[in-house]
């Protein structure tokens, strides 16, 4: 069975921009799926740790055949070519890879949590995610379009694409 997928792209170390448009082509060519879209890139104010360089921010949408845990696997396996360092949660990072979504499946395992727990109080996950699936509910929570419209405090700005 297959399943539609999105997953959340985020970098702020090193250049960004490209680390993430990077990131993009190189989900791109993962095994056992089909990538369907990308969102534009977006500049974002760091949630959580405030002390730390603005994120650039992206979402992509694949269809994947490959069970959850083995997309998170090729999904750290992309982290650590772009030399992500783990540290402290939260901490700044070259690239981070976050499965938000596989299909609609709920889960509270802690090493795959799903929806991603956070997803839907985060504007820099929300406005990519509308932009390439307006219509998308998450499971649980809502529609991403009624989501966003409650993190209106949170700074982000769509990057034209000649900047990105
Ligand atoms: N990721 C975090 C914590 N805070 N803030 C922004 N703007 N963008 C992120 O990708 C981000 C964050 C943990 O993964
Ligand atoms: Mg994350
Ligand atoms: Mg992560």
């Amino acid at each position: 069975m297959s399943q539609r997928c999105f997953i959340a792209l985020g970098a702020n170390l090193g250049d960004p921009v490209a680390t993430v448009k990077a990131a993009i082509f190189a989900l791109r060519g993962l095994p056992q799926t089909e990538f369907i879209a990308a969102s534009s890139l977006y500049r974002t104010a760091p949630v959580g740790l405030k002390h730390q360089p603005d994120f650039i921010n992206a979402v992509v949408e694949l269809v994947a055949v490959s069970p959850a845990p083995t997309l998170l696997e090729s999904l750290f396996a992309i982290e650590e070519r772009f030399g992500r360092q783990r540290s402290v949660k939260n901490a700044p990072r070259t690239l981070d890879l976050d499965l938000l979504l596989y299909g609609d499946t709920v889960s509270d395992d802690p090493q795959l949590t799903l929806p991603h727990p956070r997803l839907h109080e985060r504007a820099f996950v929300l406005a990519p995610l509308a932009e390439i699936a307006p219509q998308l509910t998450i499971p649980g929570r809502g529609g991403v379009s009624e989501l966003l419209l409650r993190c209106a405090d949170q700074q982000i700005a769509r990057l034209l694409p000649q900047a990105a």
